[in-house]
């Protein structure tokens, strides 16, 4: 969410739903707990996601003109060739897989 749209007091838009892990992006970098946290649990449910680390100045390009923000963890979702979620916060990015692609989805 844009810092314009909390001055609206707009509400989140509902990360949109996916059928395969190949429309998943995880941006993250190293010595980052709470990418260590989405790590776990991405293990934890033997998902194969793409990683894209920010430290190459590529991901973390693609990162702040596509989220509006630097902050990792954050899941790049393509619902539709081409069209991009961005989804923040290590909770939220946890929440979101296990409802998907966790055991009991
Ligand atoms: N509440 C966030 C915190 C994430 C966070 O603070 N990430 C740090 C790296 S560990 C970050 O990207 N900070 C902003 C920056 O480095 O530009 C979450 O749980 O995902």
């Amino acid at each position: 969410m844009s810092l314009f749209d909390w001055l609206k007091g707009a509400e989140n838009e509902p990360a949109p739903v996916v059928d395969s892990v190949d429309k998943l992006a995880f941006y993250q970098r190293a010595w980052c707990p709470y990418c260590e946290r989405v790590k776990m649990v991405i293990g934890e449910l033997e998902l194969d996601i793409r990683e894209c680390d920010t430290n190459e100045p590529e991901h973390l390009q693609a990162l702040m003109a596509g989220g509006g923000q630097r902050m990792v963890p954050c899941l790049r979702i393509e619902p539709e060739p081409g069209q991009y979620f961005w989804l923040y916060e290590s909770a939220d990015i946890i929440a979101y897989l296990r409802r998907h692609f966790g055991a009991d989805k």
